[in-house]
């Protein structure tokens, strides 16, 4: 066993009276000690983000996962799996349904793919002027490997109507006012997303029930989509006869210009849409930037890459800010909507200064911008190449 807030194991838990709740949850209520390394950016709501030589794994361990919350999580104590319950209803459903967490684990296969999550303001720092909001750099990005049901498997079961046109959440957590009758957040998929093979009702991740702060018990995952569709804390999908028009559904939230603005425009709501899969990206994670190598030698470079449909057909690398690109070695997704592994060797000819550049190409031709690509007034899909320093010495 071990305790959702911490990631270690409890020792003698064999031996825990039936029903009690490890005291660790309450020393720990916000689960934060199990994201170590992370740079926390704000702690009221809690968000912090995972510095990329700490995403150097192929599979992302739950201490890397960011955390982005919009209100407060549950307490710990609070959440007990074995009574949990979801609740599915909605316009295009007759009838509403609950399912417990334990029927959706009982009653319907389990599944495992590796998704990329990805918060749509992931790079927003690098705007000008910028937007409000968390100044995320490069870290609110993770691709863990996830188990759940599918919702396609759990809606086949609730008689949803042709009337549906998008699925919504609500989750568990609680308005920052503390106001019960608001939503931190509530926001959902076009059906067709909804009903993907890979879309989950997920309760572990790395085998492991989901940590506190990422969803814990049960969360949605839409991967490859704006991980703001990843409702966590999950207690109710809504089919809808409409787009769903939850928090954040609407205005700016989660929604970029229909056309390129003028930096620092305002922008009419009726020409902003809503932000579907997420660009072509890609991180270099080994070596940290600030590395100091030998002159001349051959050193090792890699990240991953990923793109929010479809797949990534190249990644390049230059030494030489963008003047020459030098191609990498690409690993096959171990399955759709996965972050893909790059590798390259380089040298660097003479002692000083560098910068190793990556550039991601997807399988329709399009490829990352070297310099932040277009303004929005909320500061998304900023893909712009990820760049890290590199000391040349003899
Ligand atoms: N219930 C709930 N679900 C939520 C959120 C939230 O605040 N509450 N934040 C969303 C946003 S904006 C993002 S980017 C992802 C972050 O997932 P993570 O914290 O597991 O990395 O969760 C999404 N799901
Ligand atoms: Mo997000």
């Amino acid at each position: 066993m071990t305790s959702a807030g911490l990631a270690a194991p409890i020792v003698f838990s064999d031996r825990m009276p039936p029903g009690m709740r490890p005291l660790l949850d309450l020393q720990d209520p916000q689960g934060l000690a199990s994201k170590d390394g992370l740079r926390m950016l704000n702690d009221r709501p809690i968000n912090a983000e995972a510095p990329p030589h700490l995403l150097d794994d192929d599979v992302t361990p739950a201490n890397r996962l960011f955390v982005r919350n919009n209100g407060h999580p549950p307490a710990a104590a609070d959440i007990d799996p074995d009574t949990w319950q979801l609740q599915v209803g909605g316009e295009a459903v007759p009838e509403e349904k609950t399912f417990t967490l334990k029927e959706l684990k009982e009653r319907f296969t389990p599944r495992t793919y590796q998704l990329t999550i990805e918060c749509a303001g992931n790079g927003r720092s690098e705007f000008s002027p910028p937007a409000t909001g968390n100044q995320w750099t490069t870290g609110a990005v993770g691709c863990p490997r996830w188990t759940g049901v599918r919702l396609r498997d759990v809606l086949a079961e609730c008689n949803v109507t042709d009337a549906a046109v998008y699925i919504g959440y609500y989750g568990a957590d609680t308005h920052l006012s503390g106001d019960p009758a608001k939503d931190p957040i509530s926001r959902g998929v076009p059906m067709q997303k909804a009903l993907e093979d890979e879309t989950l009702l997920a309760y572990a991740m790395n085998g492991e029930p989901l940590p506190l702060l990422n969803g814990h018990p049960l969360r949605l995952v839409c991967g490859g989509w704006p991980a703001s569709t990843s409702g966590k804390w999950l207690q109710r999908i809504v089919v809808r006869d409409r787009v769903h028009d939850g928090v954040k559904m609407t205005g700016k939230a989660y929604r970029v210009p229909k056309r390129p603005v003028a930096p620092g425009s305002k922008v009419p709501d009726a020409d902003m849409r809503i932000i579907e899969a997420m660009p072509v990206k890609s991180l270099v994670t080994f070596p940290k930037s600030g590395v100091v190598l030998k002159t001349g030698a051959e050193h090792d470079v890699r990240g991953h890459a990923w793109v929010g449909d479809g797949s990534i057909q190249r990644v390049d690398v230059s030494i030489d800010f963008g003047s020459t690109w030098q191609p990498a070695e690409l690993s096959p997704a171990p399955n759709r909507l996965a972050w893909q592994r790059w590798r390259a060797t380089f040298r660097l000819p003479q002692d000083g200064y560098y910068e190793v550049w990556a550039r991601a190409t997807d399988d329709q031709g399009r490829s990352q911008p070297m310099i932040v690509p277009g303004w929005n007034p909320k500061g998304y899909l900023n893909n712009a190449c990820h760049r890290i320093a590199a000391l040349a010495q003899s």
